[in-house]
């Protein structure tokens, strides 16, 4: 059976005939370039192992082991991202970009389905090509040169877990003290597969624009932010048993709806290597 990509509503694509625990070298190409063209790809009823989701990783770059995630013990190149039922709350919430906090970001994430709520616990994904896309003529101007600086330390760094739920949260972080740098990235960058324009600010980890004084610099990220919210640029991602994503993070924003109190919910997660961004 041929790969199928067909492009979802507002972002990304469901991808169908292939099978992740053998994806074949041919098949790789069409995915990469679909993760370029759509910024993030969706799967069903894969059954993939362990083992074959780090070697699913492995066709698309090195895998990048997060130093702030608590991994599997035996396989410590995959991530847990888990909510246990007396927690109140979940990882990725705020809409974000994993990793522009690095000075080379991530290229991106494949999140498989582990143990699902009965109902709720969908991830939301943004297009940042169609965000961009969408802007008029002048704000794209303006924005075309801009650099914006990213930092993990007010999510990830000692500060951050200080406070309510410290200890739920600090058995699923782990590194507190790696979280020390900054990184700049330009505010509209090129994709590294496909050329396409996209925004690269996000809520969660873009500090300040470097060019602007602070008041601007607030306001235009946060018009931005707004602008980038609309439904109009999100799709709604249904998690079921089997279910995997691929998205990537130079192309897309993410956003985890914390919706299933008192129930638990695990995705193993690896993330990618990826190069250095320009505008
Ligand atoms: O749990 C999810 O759906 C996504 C969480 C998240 O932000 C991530 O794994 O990077
Ligand atoms: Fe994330």
């Amino acid at each position: 059976m041929p790969v199928t990509v067909n492009a979802a509503d507002n972002a990304g694509a469901y991808v169908t005939g292939v099978n992740l625990n053998k994806l074949q070298a041919s098949e790789t190409g069409v995915l990469k370039q679909a993760l370029g063209e759509h910024g993030v790809l969706f799967f069903r009823d894969q059954s993939l192992t362990c083992a074959n989701h780090i070697k699913l990783a492995g066709h698309f770059g090195h895998i990048n082991i997060n130093r702030f995630f608590t991994p599997l013990s035996d396989f410590p190149q995959i991530a847990q991202v888990l909510k246990e039922p007396d927690q109140q709350k979940n990882i990725g919430e705020l809409w974000h970009t994993d990793h522009s906090y690095d000075q080379i970001p991530a290229l991106g994430s494949i999140l498989v389905a582990r143990d699902l709520p009965g109902s709720g616990g969908d991830t939301l994904f943004a297009s940042m090509f169609a965000a961009y896309d969408a802007l008029d003529e002048s704000m794209k101007k303006t924005l075309n040169g801009l650099t914006a600086t990213h930092s993990s330390r007010h999510v990830f760094g000692k500060k951050a877990h200080e406070g309510t739920d410290r200890q739920a949260l600090s058995a699923r972080f782990h590194n507190s003290d790696a979280a020390t740098q900054n990184a700049i990235h330009p505010v509209v960058i090129r994709h590294p597969i496909s050329s396409r324009q996209a925004l690269y600010v996000n809520p969660q980890f873009t500090l300040h624009i470097n060019e602007l004084p602070a008041d601007e610099s607030t306001a235009l990220l946060e018009l931005l932010y707004h602008h980038c919210q609309a439904e109009l640029f999100q799709h709604r991602f249904n998690w079921q048993d089997g279910s995997v994503a691929f998205w990537d993070n130079r192309a897309t924003w993410h956003k985890a709806l914390n919706d299933y109190p008192g129930e638990r919910r695990l995705m193993h997660r690896i993330t990618i290597e990826g190069e250095s961004l320009s505008g």
